[in-house]
């Protein structure tokens, strides 16, 4: 009885989008265990962007995005490093270094990420501006089964975090497209302009589930105030 409550919590949770316009996660302390699970029913992905905004003050290494299967714990990993300026990206756990992206602590930032299984080209866009296009790797798609991780990064299927590479901070405008955001697009993105919203993560129809320490609260933005 207990487990057919629970299968139905967990099917009712699944099956509920939330519009998060206008909010963002909070990741208030470190922990080995509070994070994000985002659910998309696509399993299959030869092609993807993934875009985010983030707002942090952390000087270690962290992970921004974190998506497994039971492949590689490093199926698609947009990892912060060497104090903020250089981005880890793996793709199959293949990886990337792009160096000198530099940011501005306490300040809201837009990353967005690309790649394609046919040119295995990735690339990056910290707050609308391009890095080199690198390849990483090529010739298989990201299949599943895939959890997808914010606030944490997984060195196994779900789990396998660890405390020193968890994000503190706040997290917004999480969309993931199974395809590459033109130059343009990726602008439009950033800034907040129209866009069509992620076909594989929707921040305007997420489907997740929270487990720790975290909020969802009204994103903070500094504007004048009448
Ligand atoms: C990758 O997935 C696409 C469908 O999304 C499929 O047509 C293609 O054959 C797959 N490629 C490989 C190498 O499996
Ligand atoms: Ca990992």
């Amino acid at each position: 009885m207990a487990l057919f409550l629970l299968s139905v919590m967990l099917t009712l949770c699944a099956a509920s989008p939330q519009d998060l316009s206008g909010k963002m996660f909070t990741f208030p302390e470190p922990s080995d265990s509070a994070h994000v699970r985002l659910t998309t029913s696509r399993q299959v992905l030869s092609a993807v962007t993934v875009c985010l905004r983030f707002f942090t003050d952390l000087r270690r290494d962290y992970s921004l995005f974190s998506l497994a299967n039971l492949a590689s714990d490093n199926e698609l990993l947009i990892f912060n490093s060497d104090s903020g300026n250089t981005y880890n990206y793996y793709i199959k756990n293949k990886v990337e270094v792009f160096i000198e992206q530099h940011y501005k602590l306490n300040t809201w930032h837009s990353i967005c990420t690309t790649w394609d299984s046919e040119s295995g080209l990735g690339q990056l866009w910290l707050d609308g501006k391009p890095s080199s296009r690198k390849y990483i790797s090529s010739g298989s798609n990201i299949s599943g089964p895939i959890i997808i991780v914010l606030g944490q990064e997984q060195d196994s299927h779900g789990g396998g975090f660890d405390e020193k590479q968890c994000f503190v901070g706040m997290m917004s405008d999480v969309n993931m497209w199974d395809y590459n955001l033109s130059p343009c697009e990726i602008q439009n993105y950033m800034h907040h302009l129209n866009f069509a919203p992620g076909n594989v993560l929707n921040w305007r129809a997420l489907e997740f589930q929270t487990t720790g320490r975290l909020l969802i609260e009204d994103k903070q933005e500094i504007k004048t105030c009448n």
